[in-house]
Formats: structure tokens, sequence, C-alpha cells
């Protein structure tokens, strides 16, 4: 069985970019693949979190995992900190990155473009953690929306690099982007991605988010006057960001849609969208209770690392061993 690794960043609660651009994909591959499904805490204090914030926002991230469809007897769900390897690999991978690899990454460089003050040393390199995460499980594929394609041809370059000087180490892992939903927007401002960090609150939909809420922000989703569903990304992104969203969640094509809303106005379309993201928020907030309720959060955790750290160490092992770092 070919193997799957990726992780979420809990900076904030899960929104439904980070549904349909990969937690959705998780759970539909979980039938077919080995899955292994972290919370990425290590990659999240990149930016200063504050601590009862995080801590809620990490118990949040493993519930709506559940709540979403992750069966823990079928994916290993660990938190990244509870196995250490992926620290100690991170330095390795750190070691074996380049400068210029590291000056090329299109989120570091945009965040220095904007002139965003305080950015850590941990933002700069956390591609190679991010490596060390794909890498120590040998994984095959790595299911990401489309902003983290690069990071994983990085993790591929420098994969080969090390296979090339120690000798066949790791496997070079593909990245898996889905056709539709790896890129949603905001929802105010279509041209920007949706993006837990984003200040402002009306453009993204967050997967707790009160329903009236959730129907409100997508009755108020910013389109154009071209009145006609069609999908047009440059000439009329709003729109095209409603189709890529409710194509994700009901298959349809785009075609499909503009055929069922010929000659009807944007409100009845908007109105589509919002029943169809409430019909399925409505079911993953309802499993996420019970889940909070239940207190399975610390046994799945548990026995996800004990399960996790065993492939990791046996990995990390033979990496200290090829380079040299090790007396025995
Ligand atoms: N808007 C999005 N559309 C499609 N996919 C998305 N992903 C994130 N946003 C969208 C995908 O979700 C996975 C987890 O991402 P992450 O939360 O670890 O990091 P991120 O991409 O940096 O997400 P945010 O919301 O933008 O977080 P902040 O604001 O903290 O940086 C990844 O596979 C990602 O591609």
């Amino acid at each position: 069985m070919k193997r799957m690794v990726s992780g979420i960043k809990p900076t904030g609660q899960l929104h439904l970019g980070s549904y349909l651009g990969a937690l959705k994909h998780f759970v539909e591959y979980q039938n077919e693949y080995d899955m292994y499904i972290f919370v990425a805490n290590l990659h999240c204090i990149t930016v200063y979190q504050k601590p009862e914030e995080l801590k809620k926002n990490l118990i949040d991230c493993i519930a709506l995992y559940i709540a979403c469809g992750l069966d823990p007897k079928r994916t290993t769900i660990f938190l990244q900190s509870d196995v250490k390897e992926h620290a100690q690999l991170g330095w390795i991978m750190n070691c074996n990155t380049y400068l210029g690899e590291l000056n090329r990454m299109t989120q570091f460089k945009d965040k220095q473009a904007k002139g965003e003050q305080g950015l850590t040393g941990g933002i700069y390199t956390y591609p190679s953690l991010m490596s060390a995460d794909i890498l120590l499980y040998d994984a095959d594929y790595v299911p990401v929306g489309d902003d983290q394609k690069q990071h994983v041809e990085l993790c591929r370059d420098v994969a080969m690099r090390f296979n090339n000087r120690y000798g066949d180490t790791f496997i070079v892992p593909e990245p898996l982007i889905a056709k539709v939903g790896a890129r949603i927007m905001s929802l105010n401002d279509p041209t920007k991605k949706m993006s837990k960090s984003d200040n402002n609150d009306k453009g993204c939909i967050y997967l707790l988010d009160d329903l009236k809420k959730v129907r409100k922000k997508i009755m108020s989703a910013k389109t154009d006057d071209v009145a006609k569903v069609q999908y047009d990304p440059i000439n009329q992104p709003g729109i095209a960001n409603l189709m890529q969203i409710a194509s994700a969640f009901t298959n349809e094509s785009f075609d499909e849609l503009t055929a069922k809303f010929d000659g009807k106005g944007y409100g009845d379309f908007k109105k589509y969208v919002a029943d169809i993201v409430c019909a399925e928020l409505e079911v993953i907030q309802s499993r996420y209770h019970d889940i909070v309720d239940s207190g399975m959060i610390n046994t799945i955790l548990e026995n996800g690392a004990i399960k996790a750290t065993a492939i990791a160490k046996a990995k990390l092992d033979e990496v200290q061993r090829k380079i040299g770092i090790e007396v025995k």
C-alpha cells in the first residue's frame, strides 16, 4: 500500500480552504493509502501564538480532523511535536538545503515583500522542517493545496541531493493536488487566498462558524457586474471562486453549473452555494461537539504518536548513521 503524509497548521480555526484543499481529500484517500496526518504545531509557532489560544486550536484541529471523516483506525493521527524526530531531521534537512533555495520560496518572499515585521528564522526555514515531516515516513504522496506545491518540490530536490550524497535513503515524494478546490479564495477579496491569518473575518468561512454567519458571508461575497454564472477567474474571480466551492462539494462541472444557472441571478447562485456549504458544515459541527465531549482525543494522539514514532525513529537512525554523526 502506498503511503501518504500531510498536516495542517493550527494557527487559527480551520476554514473552507483547509477543508476543500486538504482535509476532504485526506478523508477520500484514507481507504486507498496508508495515511499519516499530523497537526503541524511546530510550524504554527513560526508566528507568535497566544499559548491558551494555541492549545484550544490544537484540540479543535484534531476534533475537526475526525469530525470531517478521518478515521483513527485507518489513519494515523498525531501531534508533530510528540514525535521528536521531526525537529531532529528538520535540522539535518536544513543543513542540506541551500540559502538560494529558501530564498526562492514564495511564501517567505511575499511576507518580506509586504514588509511584514518580526519575521522569524522559523518562517524562513520551515520548508526544511516540512521536508523532514514528509521524508521521515517514506511517503509516496503528499496531498496539499496549491500553495504548498513549491515546498513539496523543494523536499523532492533535497531528498534527491541527500540520496546522491549518502546513498538511497529517502523515497522522493510527489505532491498530490486536486483539480478543484486547490486554492479557495477570500470571499471579499477573491484575488487573495482564503487564509486563517487573514484578519478580515468576512472573507473566510471557518468550519465552526455559526451557520447563519456562513450564509451571510456567502450571500455578501464579492462578485462583478457581468451577471452570468460562468468560469472566468480573470474577469469574474468572485464567481469563479464560488463555482470552485460548489463544484468541490457536489462534483458538478463548471459547465453544468453554468447551465443550471443560465438566466438566473447571482442571488440564486449564492443561495445554492450557501445551502450546500451549510448542509455539510452542519454535519461536521454536530460530530465535532460529540468528539470534544467524548474525551477520545488524548487516546487518539497517544496511539498515533506511538505508531508514527516507530517509523520516524528507524528513519532518523538510518540518516544519522549515513551522515556519520553517530559513534556506534
Ligand atoms: N485557501 C485554500 N485553498 C485550498 N487549500 C488551502 N490550504 C490552506 N488554505 C487553502 C491547504 O490546507 C493545507 C493546510 O494548510 P496550513 O493550514 O498548514 O497552511 P496554510 O496553507 O498556510 O494555510 P493558511 O490558512 O493560509 O494559514 P496561515 O494563515 O496561518 O498561513 C495545505 O495543504 C494547504 O495547501
